[in-house]
């Protein structure tokens, strides 16, 4: 039972977080009970792919929050992921169209870098991510769409470090002219301006260019775990939800 607490509180948390959405950064956090890990740290999934490979289909699936409070909690998933916020998904590329239609000094910089299918300077993008990562109360991350190149990996290493544990880099590997036409549909109704042929061939350049070495440094260090994801929908995502609930009931305390 009291195992149980925690998760209460976090939830708790998140509710008065939904309600005082003014509360400010320095107050939320004390409000937010975070969900007990292994060895007591943050643990992240990085979930990286080509524009379109499914990235944010499979996570949003795994992690739907749907109430709007913008803190990426998920209590509302299947199987072994259950009612506590135990985990939490945020997409680089959301945080940054989100930062973008607010007045801030950085929006001119995002939106010029995704409307040419070129990456938002580092320090934009981490600072984005590590204050949603202290609005969460969740043991696990997953982080949809980052890191992208080298720049993002030295930031991330840099103002992260061991902080936030690296359990694994879930790849979604899909052939490129499959991950086109999802996005030439997807264009035609999704709003966004990077959904075009010209600006789409731009971000497949970057990927292949700057991302890919990425994802061959983590080979390396035997953290990638590879999902064809040029299949329907269910079978991806079992594939994935899989590979993440078992690594939750590693990193999770009960
Ligand atoms: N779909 C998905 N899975 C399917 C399946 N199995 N079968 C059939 N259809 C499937 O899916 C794309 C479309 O395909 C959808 O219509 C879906 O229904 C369908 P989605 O899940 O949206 O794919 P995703 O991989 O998330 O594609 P997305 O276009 O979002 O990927 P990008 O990596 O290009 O976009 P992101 O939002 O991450 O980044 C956008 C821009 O932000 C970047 O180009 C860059 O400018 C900037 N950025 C940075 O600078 N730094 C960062 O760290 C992150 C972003
Ligand atoms: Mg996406």
């Amino acid at each position: 039972m009291s195992s149980l607490l925690p998760g209460a509180l976090a939830f708790a948390g998140t509710i008065l977080y939904a309600k005082y959405g003014a509360l400010s950064s320095t107050f939320l956090p004390s409000r937010v009970v975070p969900v007990k890990t292994v060895d007591g740290k943050k643990h992240v999934i990085f979930v990286l792919g080509g524009p379109g490979a499914g990235k944010g289909t499979v996570c949003s699936r795994l992690c739907p929050s749907g109430d709007g409070d913008g803190d990426g909690d998920c209590r509302k998933g299947r199987g072994g992921l259950t009612v506590r916020s135990t985990h939490a998904f945020f997409s680089a590329g959301d945080l940054l169209r989100a930062e973008r239609k607010r007045d801030s000094p950085c929006a001119r910089v995002i939106n010029d870098a995704i409307s040419s299918g070129s990456f938002v300077p580092a320090s934009i993008t981490l600072g984005l991510i590590k204050s949603a990562f202290e609005g969460s109360g969740a043991g696990v991350f997953l982080l949809d769409g980052f890191p992208r190149n080298e720049d993002n990996v030295g930031a991330w290493e840099e103002g992260v470090g061991g902080g936030v544990v690296v359990d694994l880099v879930l790849f979604l590997e899909c052939p490129e002219e499959t991950m086109l036409g999802r996005i030439m549909d997807r264009g035609r109704t999704s709003g966004r301006n990077d959904d075009t042929l010209e600006v789409a061939r731009k971000r497949f350049e970057n990927f292949r260019r700057e991302t890919m070495p990425i994802v061959n440094k983590y080979e390396k260090e035997g953290k990638v775990v590879r999902v064809r994801s040029d299949r329907p929908v269910d079978r991806v995502y079992d594939e994935v939800e899989e590979i993440v609930v078992k690594n939750m009931e590693r990193v999770i305390l009960a």
